[in-house]
């Protein structure tokens, strides 16, 4: 039979490929890069070729599942989301709207049919407990750009194929393919970066970025503030700030750096590992380079100085003339735009989490308190949940303790492909239909990218009469709910209608039907410089001084935080073949040698009297793990390094392959109440831990 290729990005991570899918009839026989997307060319990584296996994977849920004890019974889709909205609005009924929790995962950002279809939902739940794995991620960066800029997406970007020198905290985007960066193909790009400037990796471990930089910084975990803070201090040493372009549209530049001048930095190099003369010389550098960007993604946005991190780094662009700058950092204008008219800027503690007193950030809570809030009897206690696409049991901090709580639960819905760590506590899974089944647009990842671009993916094939779209699914959900709690009920139309009204909100002039007709999407050209038009905050100027975060500088500086430690932390780590928790079903990513052991330095293990390959128990102030043990001199000295989202083994599941797949949950350890202050994001890296021989 003769092969015929279809198109579309791909829905595992932000990089957005462009695949090309085989079929033979109605098959899908084989998977490659689309070397005809203008903006991926052809990239490819192991997971998009795991489609294949979630494709046909006999685990994957595809009808409703209603719990009947410790059993699960197929039901109509009819029964099903008339029993959600009932049950969720009865849980309302009984308890008043907090007693509603919704906690979104990171696919629902990946698939048109959640992430524009949820918002209505949450908002006639009315509940003040909605929660998203934004709040394990990128909080630090949404408070930032708010705070600053006045939208929480108004994300400048680096700009990766100009720029001539690169200054990464934190991010190890060749494992990750990048992250509020999407660059699709990112290793290349910055190869291509390392031989036309320099790339600088800062990072605990020596990882597969740094493995291709120009230069490679080991610093301590949790210390990067104390860097930045002395980089700044050693920029402005060489010269007044570069704010020209800003002329104008800068709201109290002098009392930032003023504070950041104040800040005793003597002992920089025992705090962060890094020599004083090493920062005075990458600050001459990146001050000296014709364009220049600095950026910071997971590692300096979990841990406990996240948003004061975000802070700096935003400072370090500006004060160098990089922000808004070709070769700088710059917002993309998505052609479906996520800033500007009709979208939510962002907000900050308009309403406090009811057991620890947390502000809410951008209409939810952080996802560390979830558990406390499920188990803390009294008025606005939750006892019904919501999840879409999430696994928080191995995803947030301390997972024990919110697999516990979810098992306390009155009533608990989800929508997911599978039954695993966190949905087997469910009444009843809702599993949507394939993505290639749907439209999609990518609202997000199109405007986090770092060239303007803007795709539109068509379903491949029809869905099965018995499975359902996820935007129906959410739309029932939404429908049955207004029916039983006689609130107003509001249908919204498919998504091709919803992509239209987007677009049209943007104003490109750009279409549904121009984008259908260009299968492999559209190349609009470079970023540009935005910003300084697109200022949304009330003075229309960037506020360089949030009170927030000169309140921050202050509680760095005192002796407690100022204080070089010696306790071993322990930092996460990603592999190509890895997203979060999800993929570990797919046989050809989890096929070969194991993939969750901890990595320590030889001097450690011999320090503790450990071998190589020895089992070894790793504690927290909160629980316990054991696990394999390697040694590694790509790790700094006095660092443990564990991958997150494994810890198959629990009972109750339906994912043959991953319950199979060996490892602990590095979410056993992390502290439900270590946070980032600010934000309210967990602090997932950094964390203090022992280790012996198990
Ligand atoms: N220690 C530690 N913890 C971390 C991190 C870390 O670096 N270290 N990283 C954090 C980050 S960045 C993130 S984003 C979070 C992720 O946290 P979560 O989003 O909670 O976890 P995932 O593992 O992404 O779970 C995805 C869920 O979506 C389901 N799913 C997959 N495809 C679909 C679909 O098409 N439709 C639906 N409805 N469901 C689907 C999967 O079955 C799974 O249940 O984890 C965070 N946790
Ligand atoms: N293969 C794969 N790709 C993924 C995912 C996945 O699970 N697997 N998840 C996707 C998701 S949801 C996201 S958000 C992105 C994340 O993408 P990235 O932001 O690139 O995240 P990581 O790969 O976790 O890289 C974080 C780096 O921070 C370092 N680090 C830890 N603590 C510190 C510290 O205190 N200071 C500094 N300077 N560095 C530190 C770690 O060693 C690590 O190298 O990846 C996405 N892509
Ligand atoms: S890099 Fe990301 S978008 Fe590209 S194929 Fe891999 S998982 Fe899909
Ligand atoms: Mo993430």
């Amino acid at each position: 039979m003769a092969r015929q290729s279809r198109f579309r990005a791909c829905p595992l991570c932000e990089a957005i490929c462009g695949l090309d899918l085989q079929y033979e009839g109605e098959e899908l026989v084989a998977i490659r890069g689309d070397a005809a997307d203008p903006f991926s060319r052809g990239h490819i990584c192991p997971k998009g070729n795991a489609i294949l296996d979630l494709e046909s994977d006999p685990d994957r849920l595809r009808r409703p599942l209603r719990r009947r004890g410790s059993d699960w019974e197929e039901i109509s889709w009819d029964e099903a989301l008339a029993e959600a909205g009932e049950r969720l609005a009865a849980a309302q009924r009984d308890h008043g709207p907090d007693a509603v929790a919704a906690y979104l995962g990171n696919p629902t950002v990946h698939h048109f049919g959640h992430i524009a279809y949820m918002p209505a939902l949450l908002r006639s739940l009315r509940s003040k407990n909605i929660f998203s794995a934004s709040s394990v991620d990128q909080w630090p960066h949404q408070l930032v750009d708010w705070l600053m800029y006045g939208h929480q997406f108004l994300l400048p970007i680096p700009d990766v194929d100009r720029t001539d020198y690169f200054l990464m905290l934190g991010a190890n985007p060749v494992a990750s393919n990048g992250s509020l960066m999407t660059a699709p193909g990112i290793a290349k790009r910055l190869e291509a970066l390392a031989v036309r400037g320099k790339l600088v990796v800062v990072d605990p471990r020596r990882t597969e970025t740094a493995g291709i930089a120009s230069e490679h910084l080991f610093i301590r975990p949790g210390s990067d503030a104390w860097f930045l803070v002395a980089l700044l201090q050693d920029v402005l040493a060489l010269g007044a700030p570069r704010t020209q372009a800003y002329a104008g549209k800068l709201s109290e530049l002098e009392e930032a750096l003023a504070a950041i001048a104040a800040v005793d930095t003597v002992k920089v190099e025992a705090l962060t590992g890094i020599p004083r003369t090493t920062i005075a010389r990458i600050a001459a550098e990146f001050r000296a380079a014709p364009s220049a960007v600095a950026y910071g993604r997971m590692g300096v946005s979990t841990q406990a100085w996240g948003t004061l991190c975000q802070w700096l780094i935003q400072l370090l662009n500006l004060v160098t003339g990089n922000l808004d700058r070709e070769g700088g950092s710059l917002p993309n204008e998505a052609v479906l735009p996520v800033t500007g008219p009709g979208t939510s800027p962002g907000n900050r503690g308009r309403w406090h989490s009811r057991v620890r007193g947390l502000p809410e950030f951008a209409g939810e809570l952080p996802v560390a308190v979830l558990a406390e809030e499920i188990l803390t009897p009294g008025e606005g206690q939750v006892r019904a949940l919501l999840t879409c696409a999430g696994n928080p049991v191995l995803s947030t901090p301390d997972g024990r303790g919110l697999d516990k709580a979810l098992s306390s639960l009155d009533f608990m819905v989800s929508i997911d492909i599978y039954l695993n760590e966190t949905t087997r506590h469910a009444d009843l899974i809702l599993p949507p239909a394939s993505p290639l089944t749907q439209p999609h647009y990518d609202v997000h990842f199109n405007s986090f990218a770092v060239r303007r671009v803007a795709k539109l993916s068509l379903p491949l094939r029809e869905r099965d009469d018995d499975e359902r779209a996820d935007w129906e699914i959410i739309n029932g959900i939404t429908a049955a709910y207004a029916a039983a709690s006689g609130k107003p009920a509001r249908d919204l139309p498919p998504p091709l209608a919803m992509i239209g009204m987007g677009l049209a909100r943007g104003g490109s002039g750009i279409t549904v039907e121009q984008l259908a007709q260009a299968p492999h999407g559209l190349d609009l050209g470079p970023l540009r410089p935005s910003l300084l038009a697109r200022l949304e905050t009330a003075s229309g100027c960037i506020e360089c001084a949030p009170p927030l975060m000169l309140e921050e500088l202050r509680r760095l500086a005192m002796p407690a935080a100022a204080a070089a430690d010696a306790t071993l932390r322990l930092i996460g780590r990603r592999d190509v073949r890895s997203n979060n928790s999800w993929m570990h079903n797919a046989p050809r990513l989890v096929k070969g040698k194991t993939r969750h052991h901890l990595l320590m330095h030889p001097d450690d293990l011999a320090s503790r009297g450990i071998g190589e390959g020895a089992r070894v128990a790793v504690a927290s102030s909160v629980g316990a793990i054991e696990v394999e043990v390697r040694g590694s001199d790509a790790l700094m000295p006095g660092v443990a390094c564990l991958p997150h989202g494994f810890g198959h083994d629990r009972p109750g599941t339906r994912q043959s392959r991953a319950s199979a797949v060996s490892g602990p949950s590095y979410n056993d350890l992390t502290d439900a109440a270590a946070l980032d202050l600010p934000s309210g994001n967990a602090a997932l890296n950094g964390i203090e831990v022992t280790v012996r021989l198990a």
